[in-house]
């Protein structure tokens, strides 16, 4: 097997730019060889091998889970580090004061300072990825630089990795470089950094995946966000999927839900008993790059090849295309490990087991008081596993965009769907989103937070003038995609879900497609468009009390009276660079109330 691992990996990239610049980070960090990835499933099985043998990864069941492996991160490092995560611009400014902001320059001191002679003793690999299809003019070339092998293989699921890139690169010096060092994982010395201006980022000291694998939330988010200012487009925190209706005509739509709202299972949607014909597509489940087409619509790829979801809490009932995705060609990290070399998280279908090692490698029973998974325990698996992956995923030109829409946590005020006036509107409804905390992320339940287009940790520039972009963005689309409000977590006074979610998300999307194709009529009210409750389907909706629709699409006074005041909080520490149509929107919102 160690011969297999030193026979690959010798084909450097012969981009100049890239040659140097891995030279220069040899030179710096000491490896004591060099891996360049080629993206061959010859390689993949190489690194499996080497993982297992030096212990990172543990082999599953091979009958069972053909192709899957199980993955322990340190204790320390199971979750993205939004306090250790800067923006390094130029100016302080350009980060804006949503984001934690460094001096380039004595950040990447202080960085390449803790890198040095950092792989002494290991190996340095370099992986080449495209982020997008192959040959679309959407997609963008990144290396990133990395001594953890589990990186590597992560990598080559969540991108398309290896030659693909090259040639989409040719000998242009335009790529993202990305340099990834585990050091000895102390949080102490964990930094996240983004130089924009540089297209660089460096990530020190953690090996979780939104923290290492930087083609993700590093470059697809906070980078390309930048980049999409500059070039004008859009780099978005959302999902991508189309509905085929039962005559096969096909509506995509574009979604951002903060994180821990249900978005994987939302963009793998199975509709529900009575909606025979209906299909949803997948395209992508975390990140969308929007930009307009010749025809004047507003077209969409995911840059991503793969999922990165969160384990706990899927099963054939919320999500049946993601238990169908990942039962081959997965990597499972922080799960429970079963003595039948299966693995297991609260939420599964399968009963607690009697006993299994939990995510710390310690024995689990039923009558253990702590979880057996992380709750941040993750698959990552090949998007091409999807059995309802949209032909359309691979298209050079993306899809076309007829619906956005903003969602997120509100036990509350806000109701389960409406429609913006107009793209200011909506731009001021995915402004003023935020979800409601639970108790487990922060220890205040019933605190707001705000979360604008579920971007707030992942804006890589300053907030304000990221809406000031939004508003711009109208001129260069003819016709918009229409903009809507969603929130599936309303509750009646007793706290109990007022709408069933999951599956029958569905009867929403429908509406919101009908609206899209002019089919669908719709009443003015303060908030925006609502669906007539005569119009809304609900049929073949069991166990769905009358009267909860009304509930579910109530506007109390009280409650926006509230919500306003929360949304100025917002507003002030943006006020500087807020555009002015976010306070008319405001001051409109007000009067209609
Ligand atoms: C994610 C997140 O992991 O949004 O996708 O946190
Ligand atoms: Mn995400």
């Amino acid at each position: 097997m160690k011969h297999d691992f030193a026979r690959h990996g010798h084909s450097p990239c012969s981009n100049p730019q890239v040659r140097a610049w891995v030279q220069e980070t040899a030179e710096l960090t000491q490896p004591d060889r060099i891996f360049w990835c080629d993206g061959s499933d010859a390689e993949r099985d190489a690194l499996n091998a080497e993982a297992v043998r030096q212990g990172t990864l543990i082999t599953l069941n091979q009958d069972r889970l053909p192709g899957c492996y199980y993955h322990r991160s340190h204790p320390n490092d199971v979750a993205r580090v939004e306090q250790c995560t800067y923006i390094c611009s130029e100016s302080e400014v350009d980060a804006g004061p949503t984001n934690n902001w460094a001096e380039p320059k004595a950040m990447r001191a202080k960085l390449l300072a803790l890198a040095k002679d950092s792989m002494t003793g290991r190996t340095m690999f370099v992986v080449p990825y495209l982020m997008g299809p192959a040959s679309s003019p959407l997609s963008k070339v990144g290396f990133e630089i990395t001594d953890s092998i589990y990186v590597v293989l992560n990598m080559r699921i969540m991108a398309r990795i290896g030659k693909v890139a090259g040639k989409h690169l040719g000998d242009s010096p335009d790529f993202n470089r990305g340099l990834h060092c585990l050091l000895d994982l102390n949080p102490e010395r964990r930094f996240i950094c983004h130089f924009p201006e540089r297209n660089e980022i460096i990530s020190v000291g953690s090996g979780y995946g939104g923290n290492a694998l930087l083609g993700k939330k590093c470059l697809a988010l906070r980078i390309a966000s930048v980049l999409g200012r500059k070039e004008g487009w859009l780099a978005e925190h959302m999902l991508i999927l189309g509905v085929e209706s039962p005559t096969g005509e096909k509506t995509f739509v574009a979604a951002a839900f903060p994180s821990q709202c249900g978005k994987t299972n939302f963009a793998m949607m199975v509709p529900p008993a009575g909606f025979d014909g209906w299909k949803v597509w997948t395209v992508g489940d975390d990140i969308a790059w929007m930009k307009p087409g010749p025809d004047g619509r507003l077209y969409a790829i995911n840059p991503e090849a793969g999922y990165f979801g969160v384990a706990p809490g899927t099963n054939a009932k919320t999500n049946p295309n993601a238990m169908r995705t990942i039962q081959r060609d997965t990597i499972f990290t922080n799960v429970a490990l079963k003595p039948d070399g299966t693995v297991w998280w609260e939420g599964h279908d399968d009963p607690p087991p009697a006993e299994c090692l939990d995510w710390q490698g310690r024995p689990w029973t039923p009558n253990s008081k702590e979880k057996a998974a992380h709750p941040n325990s993750r698959f990552t698996a090949p998007m091409a596993n999807n059995p309802m992956l949209a032909p359309e995923a691979d298209q050079p030109e993306g899809v076309p965009i007829d619906a956005i829409i903003f969602g997120g946590r509100r036990p509350t005020t806000v109701p389960l769907v409406l429609e913006a006036f107009n793209w200011s509107h909506g731009v001021f409804l995915g402004a003023t989103m935020g979800s409601e905390t639970t108790a487990a992320s922060s220890g205040t339940v019933g605190q707001i937070r705000r979360d604008p287009m579920a971007m707030l940790p992942f804006c890589g520039y300053n907030m304000g003038r990221y809406f000031r972009h939004w508003l711009d963005m109208r001129k260069a689309i003819k016709f918009p995609p229409r903009v809507f409000n969603v929130n599936w977590f309303r509750q009646d006074a007793d706290g109990q879900f007022l709408w069933p979610g999951f599956g029958q998300n569905m009867r929403v999307l429908q509406w919101i497609i009908a609206r899209c194709r002019g089919r669908a009529s719709a009443q003015e009210t303060p908030l925006g468009w609502m669906p007539l409750i005569e119009d809304f389907n609900l049929a073949g909706l069991a166990n769905f009390p009358a009267g909860n629709l009304e509930r579910l699409q109530a506007i109390n006074p009280d409650e926006w009276r509230r919500e306003i005041l929360q949304q100025d909080e917002l507003f002030m520490k943006l006020y500087q660079f807020l555009p002015k149509e976010m306070i008319f929107q405001r001051e409109l919102l007000v009067a209609r109330l």
